[in-house]
């Protein structure tokens, strides 16, 4: 059965879904958590959506892609120097710190944070395990030697030259089209297998392979909780949906989480 209370409807649903998401969390000895833009949201950092998914009137998929790299590389910097810029004036958020306090109730091992992210805000915030199913704006990847490197803070110019052999360096990122990262997505798939529950965190939930995770919490018989605005895709799957801005309910569950241990 499926608990869903929109923010806005009567407070007893509201209420109960939270005491049943609390209720889940409390019983599930190991939790995944699966993250998207709809987290960093209230950081600052936009989301791929609230753009309408365009970037200067591009379809996000048509500039984070190699072909885009291929035709127009200058253009496709542009795209990232701008993000990586707006990263130097963001911060954590009240959701991002929550994650933290789970992390250190559950205990390392019974704790992964799969986060589809790449602005690093996990990190930052002071999560341990995490998994970045789609790379990272921080780090640069060279198109000749394949060095990653860590750029965070840097201002890159639109076509950077990789500083050991002089070849085109592109974001450390994963775009349309390209596989995740073997050992990212293996890890991510073996937490989620092994979890009690699924909390799934401010995302539409339509990019795939990172989408296909809820699935295969269902597919364990784990429990989805779904924190978002609105509905998606996950909420048909989801045992319960808290809808609201992350940054406020992620905060009241964790703290209603702990109240119960001295109750
Ligand atoms: C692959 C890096 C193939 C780039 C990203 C047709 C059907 C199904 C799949 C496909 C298809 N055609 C192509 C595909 C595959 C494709 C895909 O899934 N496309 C989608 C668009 C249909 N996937 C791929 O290409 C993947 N690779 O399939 O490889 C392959 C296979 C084998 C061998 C070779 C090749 C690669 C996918 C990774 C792409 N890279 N990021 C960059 O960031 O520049 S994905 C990118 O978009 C983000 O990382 C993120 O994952 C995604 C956006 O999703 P969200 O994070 O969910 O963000 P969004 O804005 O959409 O939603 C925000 C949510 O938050 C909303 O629900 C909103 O309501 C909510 N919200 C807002 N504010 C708040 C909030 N919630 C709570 N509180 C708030 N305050
Ligand atoms: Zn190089």
């Amino acid at each position: 059965m499926n608990h869903s209370s929109q923010a806005n409807t009567q407070q007893g649903g509201q209420e109960e879904a939270f005491e049943l998401a609390v209720n889940l969390l409390r019983s599930s000895r190991r939790v995944a958590v699966l993250t998207g833009a709809g987290v960093s949201a209230e950081s600052g950092v936009p989301t791929f959506r609230d753009a309408g998914g365009l970037w200067e009137g591009h379809r996000v998929e048509d500039v984070a892609c190699p072909e885009a790299f291929e035709r127009n590389p200058a253009f496709v910097w542009k795209f990232y120097n701008q993000r990586r810029a707006g990263l130097k004036t963001v911060l954590p958020n009240a959701g991002h710190h929550a994650l933290v306090d789970l992390e250190q109730r559950l205990g390392t091992g019974n704790f992964t944070l799969i986060t589809q992210n790449v602005d690093g805000l996990h990190r930052a915030a002071g999560s341990v395990r995490i998994l970045e199913l789609h790379g990272n704006l921080g780090r640069t990847r060279c198109t000749g030697c394949s060095r990653v490197e860590d750029r965070s803070g840097e201002t890159l110019t639109d076509l950077p030259a990789c500083p050991h052999c002089q070849s085109p360096l592109r974001p450390d990122i994963v775009w349309f089209g390209e596989v995740l990262p073997a050992k990212a997505w293996e890890e991510a798939e073996e937490a989620v297998r092994n979890c009690r529950c699924l909390l799934v965190v401010g995302t539409s939930a339509v990019v795939y392979p990172a989408a296909g995770l809820i699935y295969l919490a269902r597919a364990v018989n784990a429990a989805v909780i779904e924190i978002n605005r609105e509905n998606t895709p996950a909420s048909s799957l989801a045992r319960v949906s808290l809808f609201g801005p992350s940054g406020q309910i992620l905060p009241q569950l964790v703290t209603r989480l702990g109240a119960g241990d001295d109750a």
